[in-house]
């Protein structure tokens, strides 16, 4: 199979923080509070598009961060949300947690949206920490940090291009031009044995795939060379690029070549034959190349257009390619190839646990606990004390203290560390 495989890194906005402020009024002494709420930080989602059919693009740009939400205001304003980033990727494509390995989507319809990585909550402002017992807090949560991981995107690769001729035409060596390919090129027929595929990239975000097919021979259709299992690689292309050595002689005339090649994708499967083709007259450089591309013609009478190139020296690529990108656009899309897979959500994990570190410190770990001290702002007393209280309640110090933690021992979560007190 030939599969595509980028690894990429998003990471979701992360929210605004929440505000610390009190109403200043006329003739009102002491306000309430006033802060207001940190906007939620941006998405990263995917989007499955038809138009796309590489992973190429992704290997140009590797880090998508979508934006930060805004911080929270005074007069209770909140902070605006950030802006979902919109990232296209062909449908077919497969979404890993490149740590895990775990799939966390499978895009196979158009339009299909995934949220790949989550924008952090806004921290609240302290308007929401007031109560009967404390009209004016201090507190105000900081935004929660985007959700952030590397992904590897994988897609099944399917031709839309396929190079047929016979042996020793110059199939590779025009892949090898045209796209990333490195196939084995020589002077001797069958030098290809198995099909090599590459992506050809006009401009960023148009390219499409090539597969290079090895030489057909007659007898093909009925497997004769192998030609059974080459021409499985043609049926699903879209366009077929027709390669022909015009560097022909009398005993072996590009023309003759063309009727055999055509005639064996008709034996073995009628609609092959009427497939969009382009007849490359490849090898212009040679000798008699000219008058037999007089001939072709003549005998094509009209029926296939044909682009003479030189393959050795690149000459006639650019257009050829371009031309096939024309075509490409109105050739109709196979059908994607994937099934339907479960699509696996990631969900933060309530519990936390609790390990000794090797410097001797706590370390406590969980996705619930880490968040909210990476929301909490250690500068205020009062934030200080309500994520202590928040911490009791979960049985976070109950834990340390059946592990055997002692006044004064260094306990470590997320990016903050605090001493033991019993
Ligand atoms: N002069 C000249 N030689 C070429 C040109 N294109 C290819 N060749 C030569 O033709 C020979 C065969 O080229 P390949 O690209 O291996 O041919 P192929 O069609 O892939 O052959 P198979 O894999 O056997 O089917 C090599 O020696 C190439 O260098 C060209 O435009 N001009
Ligand atoms: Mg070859």
């Amino acid at each position: 199979m030939f599969y595509d495989y980028v690894k990429i890194y998003v990471k979701g906005g992360n929210g605004g923080n929440g505000m610390v402020a009190f109403r200043r009024e006329k003739f009102v002494p002491y306000g309430g509070p006033a802060g207001g709420d940190g906007g939620r930080g941006a998405n990263v989602v995917f989007v499955g598009d038809e138009s796309l059919n590489t992973l190429i693009d992704f290997k140009y740009k590797q880090h998508y961060k979508a934006t930060n939400g805004v911080n929270g205001q005074s007069k209770s304003m909140h902070g605006k949300a950030g802006c979902d980033m919109i990232v296209k990727v062909p449908v077919g494509t497969i979404v890993r947690d490149d740590d895990t390995g775990e799939i966390i989507a499978d895009i196979t319809e158009q339009g299909q949206r995934v949220i790949v990585a989550r924008g952090g909550r806004g921290g609240r402002g302290n308007i929401h920490f007031a109560n009967a017992s404390n009209k004016a807090p201090e507190i105000a949560e900081k935004g929660e940090p985007g959700q952030e991981h590397w992904l590897r995107l994988e897609l099944k690769l399917i031709a839309d291009v396929g190079l047929v001729g016979m042996p020793n035409a110059g199939k590779s060596t025009i892949i090898s031009k045209i796209s990333d390919a490195k196939p084995k090129i020589a002077d001797y027929p069958f030098t290809t044995i198995v099909p090599n595929l590459g992506v050809v990239q006009l401009e960023p975000g148009v390219s499409f795939v090539v597969a290079d097919v090895p030489g057909l021979i007659k007898g093909a259709h009925t497997g004769l060379g192998l030609g059974h299992r080459f021409l499985r690689h043609v049926e699903r292309t879209r366009v077929i690029l027709h390669v022909l050595d015009m560097s022909g002689t009398n005993e072996k005339t590009p023309w003759d070549d063309f009727d055999t090649i055509n005639n064996e994708l008709k034996l073995y499967r009628q609609d092959l034959a009427e497939r969009l083709q382009i007849v490359v007259a490849n090898k212009m450089d040679m000798p008699n190349a000219e008058e037999n591309l007089v001939e072709l013609e003549k005998h094509l009478q009209g029926k296939y257009e044909i682009f003479p190139v030189s393959a050795l020296n690149g000459e006639g690529l650019k257009k050829l390619m371009y031309h096939t990108y024309e075509l490409l656009k109105n050739a109709p899309v196979p059908a994607p190839v994937l099934g339907a897979m479960k699509i696996v959500k990631v969900e933060a994990k309530e519990e936390f646990t609790v390990n000794k570190s090797e410097d001797g410190a706590w370390l406590i770990t969980g996705d619930k606990i880490e968040k909210l001290i990476l929301m909490t702002n250690w500068e205020s007393d009062e934030s200080t004390r309500r994520m202590q209280h928040i911490m009791n309640k979960m049985g976070i110090d109950d834990a340390l203290r059946n592990a055997g933690a002692k006044d004064g021992d260094l306990v470590r979560i997320a990016d903050t560390e605090f001493d033991f007190a019993d």
